[in-house]
C-alpha cells in the first residue's frame, strides 16, 4: 500500500489510506492513531523544553515500579490518557506509571480498543539528555464496547495485538508504527507540527553485526550467553557493541541498522527487568513485522500472555537469525 506513497506523505494520510483498506472500518482506530499523534507531539515539545521548563528531575514521588517518577514521566502519562479517554476509541489504558488499568471515565464512551503503554521509557536518562521514548500496543477488546473494560481484555497473548508503535524523542522525534502491513517511520517537522513518512517499509536485512546489552551484568548471565557475547569480540569479527540504556533508543538503532538487543534474566531475577505488556510486546510485534524475531530465551514473545499488568520478561530481540542463535545457545546451556 505504502509503495504508492512518495516519502513526505503525512501520518494523517497514512491513517486515512489505512482506513480505506478496511471497508468495515468505523473510524475508531483512525481516531486512536490521531490522538496518539497529538499526545506524541505534546510530549515531544515538552521533552525538548524540559531543561528550560524546569521539567527535569524527579517529582519526589515513587511509582508502582518503585522508581522515582520523573516530572516528564508524569506529564507523558497524563498527556496520553487525556488525549485518548474522550475520543470514544479506548475502553482502558494500561500504563507503566499506574498500578491498575485506567478505565475510561463513565462520562466518556468506553471504546473498542485497549491501549497499553510505557509513556516515557528510559526516563532515568532524562537528566542527561539521552534519547527516551513512548512505547505502545493496541488490542481490540473482547468484552462489549460501551461497558467497563475487563482485565481479561488486557491480559491477552501478544498474538492478539492489532497495532503497535513507539515514539523516539531524540535529536528529532520519530514515530514508528505498524498495524499489520509492515513497519513505517514518520518524522516530526516541529515547525509544521506534522509527522511525515520518512522511513517506509522498514525491514531487517539480516546483516546486522551490533549487539546491545548491559555488559556490567555479564556475571549474572547464563554461561552460554556470556560465551556467545565474548565470541563476538574476537579480532576481525566485525561486531560492534552499542548500549544507550534506553530500550526504545537501542531498539530503534537495531531496527534501522540491524543487530540484536539482549536483556537476560539473572539467577536473582530470572524474569529480567523489562515489562512484557507495554515494552516487549510492542517491540516484538514491530520486529516481526520487519522480518525479525523476539524471544524470552525459550518462547516467542508474542506467544506469551502476561500474568499481571506489570509482568516482566527476559528479552532477546532483533535479526531473526541472531535471536535463533541465542535461543539455541540458551537451550543447550549447562
Ligand atoms: P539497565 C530504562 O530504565 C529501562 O527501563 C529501559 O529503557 C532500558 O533498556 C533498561 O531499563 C536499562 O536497564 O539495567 O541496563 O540500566
Amino acid at each position: 500500500m505504502l509503495r504508492q506513497f512518495e516519502e513526505g506523505t503525512t501520518l494523517d494520510r497514512f491513517i486515512a489510506e489505512s482506513e480505506h483498506l478496511h471497508p468495515d472500518a468505523s473510524g475508531r482506530f483512525s481516531a486512536l492513531l490521531h490522538q496518539v499523534s497529538l499526545a506524541s507531539r505534546l510530549v515531544s515539545a515538552r521533552v525538548n523544553r524540559a531543561g528550560l521548563a524546569g521539567m527535569l528531575g524527579a517529582t519526589g514521588d515513587v511509582n508502582v515500579q518503585g522508581e522515582f517518577v520523573q516530572k516528564l514521566d508524569e506529564y507523558a502519562n497524563e498527556a496520553f490518557k487525556r488525549a485518548l479517554e474522550h475520543a470514544g476509541c479506548v475502553g482502558a489504558i494500561a500504563s507503566e506509571e499506574d498500578e491498575g488499568p485506567y478505565r475510561v471515565p463513565e462520562r466518556f464512551y468506553s471504546g473498542r480498543y485497549i491501549f497499553c503503554m510505557d509513556p516515557l521509557d528510559g526516563s532515568s536518562n532524562i537528566d542527561v539528555n539521552a534519547t527516551i521514548g513512548t512505547i505502545f500496543c493496541v488490542f481490540r477488546r473482547k468484552s462489549e464496547e460501551g461497558s467497563p473494560a475487563q482485565m481479561s481484555d488486557i491480559l491477552r497473548p501478544g498474538t492478539d495485538i492489532v497495532a503497535a508503535g513507539y515514539v523516539v524523542y531524540g535529536s528529532g522525534t520519530m514515530m514508528v508504527l505498524s498495524s499489520g502491513r509492515g513497519v513505517h517511520g514518520f518524522t516530526l517537522d516541529p515547525y509544521v507540527g506534522e509527522f511525515f513518512l520518512s522511513h517506509p517499509d522498514i525491514r531487517l536485512d539480516g546483516e546486522g553485526r551490533t549487539y546491545s546489552c548491559n555488559e556490567g551484568y555479564a556475571g549474572t548471565w547464563p554461561d552460554g550467553l556470556r560465551a556467545w557475547v565474548d565470541a563476538r569480540k574476537g579480532e576481525g569479527m566485525g561486531w560492534k557493541s552499542r548500549y544507550i540504556g534506553s530500550l526504545v533508543a537501542d531498539f530503534h538503532r537495531n531496527l534501522l541498522k540491524g543487530g540484536i538487543f539482549l536483556y537476560p534474566g539473572s539467577k536473582k531475577r530470572p524474569e529480567g527487568k523489562l515489562r512484557l505488556l507495554y515494552e516487549a510486546f510492542p517491540l516484538a510485534y514491530l520486529v516481526e513485522q520487519a522480518g525479525g524475531a523476539a524471544s524470552d530465551g525459550q518462547r516467542r514473545i508474542l506467544d506469551l500472555t502476561p500474568s499481571e499488568l506489570h509482568a516482566r520478561t527476559p528479552l532477546y530481540i532483533g535479526e531473526k537469525a541472531l535471536v535463533e542463535e541465542i535461543v539455541e545457545v540458551l537451550s543447550t546451556r549447562e
